[in-house]
């Protein structure tokens, strides 16, 4: 444990947890981060390559060897990588989509015990993939709508439905152009799978360009397509207030956490929570408090206002408190390491998913089919565990932020159609050309111990604010705004311009907030980028501009995961200026560097830009939505 501890994270209830994960003897992911050090080099460039049994080959982007053993060059080496990682991404949020189709197939068809919530949007979807909406029951159109939805999967369309239903038609027409738009998700995934194989595609250009294809699959099969089923059958987002960070733990309450990505567990886990109340007080507790990590974390806090515990690099910390009872994970993002950091104290480790089984973990085989009687056990694992809980190794950080959530575009439109109620993008547009609000920013993305966790993120956004830039996030970006104080009414008073703060007044008190908006908008999980998105086009709309055109930049500061750079890389084909904190493993090729961070905004009006330091990352996009703004004239 030589790792400077300032070199881990800015956050304090985690410092105080790696002292006590020290003082335990519990390893955690920054001394595996430590022991990994020095990273090879070789392979932070990209130019390391083992798709096939002559290799494992290594290329000096340098000098000598200058090809793999089949002659593959390093601009091959590192275009086949990185598009490899970009549809591992993808197939995440395809796959995840996916399950949400058949959840919403089952529930039309009554076999499951979920509802339909949110029959508005289910009406809005189904009509805008062109089905007859009228007369027609919202179990009987959500069967139709699953039906239109899996068509989407199936071989010889042109295109996607529905991105051509939901993508912005400019948009649509750039991609068309270009040649990138995705036939069917499994086709293109597959074709990837098959073209960085050996001895298939060696050409860097064409091999960029799918990858930009696969951010559209991403999207467009995967995020919106999630998002909008899981908002019709769990209810669309609305603003919510809760907490965050580890003072969420409660000292004489059965400690449940949720983690992972998937709505369908953590919904029914809130659900029997909730109910079985009482079993926790006969065990002995004052009840059952719950929270969340990661992105499943994020759907049941924009949902049912659930508590934040924190962010990827919490996961571990969340254990060492001593406090948690149970731990229930579905998959993505959940490190292995949980099993022996939940062996050294009395917390139960759950898995549920198929895909997601971890040595050491409990399995219980949840299925929406017998989802109350899974998640009732589950709870109950928890309150059963709460007994053996060792007071002497219990330590709660008494840091908690009062965060809110819940800004979906629907609630976004509500807050201000209170200003404007006919044209309820008028008041946000007036403000924007007017200079109050300079442009909008979205963060999002992980964390990464490369960074000190938050220290990209934190930084990043308060120097944004001062700019009277509004923030959108989503994922672990979220969690660490929230625990930081910036996702509250106050953070406006605190850390918005003075342009800014007097929109976020006039929204929040025409809106019934009792007080300003927030500063920073948690518009959900990763999948929920979309939400991100859907604004943006809502707004190109209104302007009769493209999507490229508006003053507006991404971030994602601290990026880690496969997703962060499936979803950066559709965020490019959207046409924005995308900042990361790091570059991906692509520096050991000029080529792909240079059509990555320069040549591709001329194809599709969006780029990468990298850069550690958050205060230039800061400036940089103030700079690109100043440049922007004077391309609209404003
Ligand atoms: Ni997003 Fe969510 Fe967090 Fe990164 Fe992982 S939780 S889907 S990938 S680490 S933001
Ligand atoms: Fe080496 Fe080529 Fe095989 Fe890759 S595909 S491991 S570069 S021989």
């Amino acid at each position: 444990m030589n790792v400077d501890k300032c070199k881990k994270s800015i956050d304090g209830a985690s410092l105080q947890m790696i002292d006590k994960a020290c003082a335990d003897c519990v390893g955690t992911v920054w001394d595996r981060f430590e022991a990994q050090q020095p990273q090879c080099g070789f392979g932070e460039l990209g130019v390391c390559c083992r798709n096939c049994l002559s290799g494992p080959c290594r290329v000096n982007p340098f000098g000598e060897p200058s090809a793999g053993i089949c002659g593959a060059s390093a601009d091959t080496i590192v275009a086949r990588n990185l598009l490899r990682s970009v549809a591992g991404g993808a197939a995440t949020h395809v796959d995840h989509a996916f399950e949400a189709v058949e959840m919403l197939e089952m529930a039309a068809e009554k076999s499951i015990p979920y509802d339909i919530k949110d029959e508005a949007k289910l009406r809005a979807v189904a009509g805008g993939l062109g089905l007859e909406t009228e007369g027609k029951d919202k179990f009987e159109l959500a069967k139709e709508l699953a039906k239109a939805l899996y068509s989407d999967f199936a071989p010889g369309k042109e295109t996607m439905d529905f991105l051509k239903a939901t993508a912005p038609a400019e948009r649509v027409e750039t991609w068309r152009k270009l040649g990138i738009l995705p036939k069917d998700p499994d086709l293109e995934i597959r074709r990837i799978m098959h073209e960085t194989t050996m001895g298939c595609d060696a050409d860097p250009v064409n091999l960029l360009l799918n990858t930009a294809k696969m951010g559209l699959v991403d999207c467009y099969s995967g995020l919106k397509l999630g998002t909008d089923v899981q908002d019709i059958v769990f209810g669309t987002p609305m603003p919510v207030k809760t907490e965050a960070n580890l003072g969420v733990l409660s000292k004489d309450k059965v400690n449940i956490v949720i983690h992972g990505h998937i709505p369908f567990l953590s919904e029914k886990i809130v659900e029997w929570a909730r109910r079985l109340e009482d079993e926790a007080k006969a065990a002995g507790a004052a009840g059952i408090q719950l929270s969340g990590l990661c992105c499943t974390g994020n759907e049941v806090l924009m949902r049912q206002g659930v508590a934040s515990a924190g962010n990827y690099l919490s996961q571990e910390l969340a254990i060492v408190t001593g406090a948690v009872d149970l731990m229930v994970v579905d998959v993505q993002c959940i490190m292995p390491s949980l099993a022996q950091v939940a062996a050294c104290y009395h917390t139960k480790l759950v898995t549920t998913h198929d895909i997601g089984k971890i040595p050491g973990a409990e399995h219980v085989d949840f299925r929406a089919e017998h989802a109350d009687e899974d998640a009732a056990r589950i709870v109950r694992m928890g309150i059963a565990a709460y007994k053996n809980r060792n007071a002497a190794k219990v330590e709660i950080p008494p840091q908690k932020a009062e965060m809110w959530g819940g800004f979906s575009v629907e609630a976004i439109v509500t807050a201000l159609s209170k200003l404007d109620a006919e044209n309820p993008l008028k008041p946000l547009v007036d403000n924007i050309v007017a200079g109050n609000v300079f442009g909008a920013a979205g963060i999002v993305g992980c964390n990464n111990p490369r960074f000190p966790q938050d220290s990209v993120i934190v930084p990043l956004a308060k120097e944004l604010l001062k700019n009277n830039v509004l923030i959108v996030v989503t994922g672990c970006v979220a969690h660490a705004l929230g625990k930081a104080g910036l996702m509250c009414p106050e953070g406006a008073e605190k850390y918005a311009g003075p342009g800014l703060l007097a929109v976020l007044r006039a929204v929040g008190e025409a809106a019934g907030l009792g007080g300003p908006l927030p500063p920073v908008l948690h518009m959900g999980s990763c999948v929920d980028n979309s939400r991100i998105g859907d604004l943006l086009g809502a707004l190109a709309g209104y302007l009769g501009v493209s999507v490229s055109q508006l003053p507006v930049a991404a971030s994602a500061p601290e990026l880690n995961h496969e997703k962060a750079l499936s979803i950066g890389t559709w965020a490019v084909d959207l046409g924005l200026f995308t900042h990361i904190g790091m570059a991906p493993f692509v520096l050991g090729s000029p080529v792909v560097t240079k059509v990555l961070t320069e040549d591709i905004e001329g194809l599709v009006g969006g780029k990468f830009y990298v850069e550690p330091d958050p205060v230039k990352a800061a400036e940089a996009m103030v700079a690109h939505i100043r440049k922007k703004r004077e391309a609209l004239g404003i």
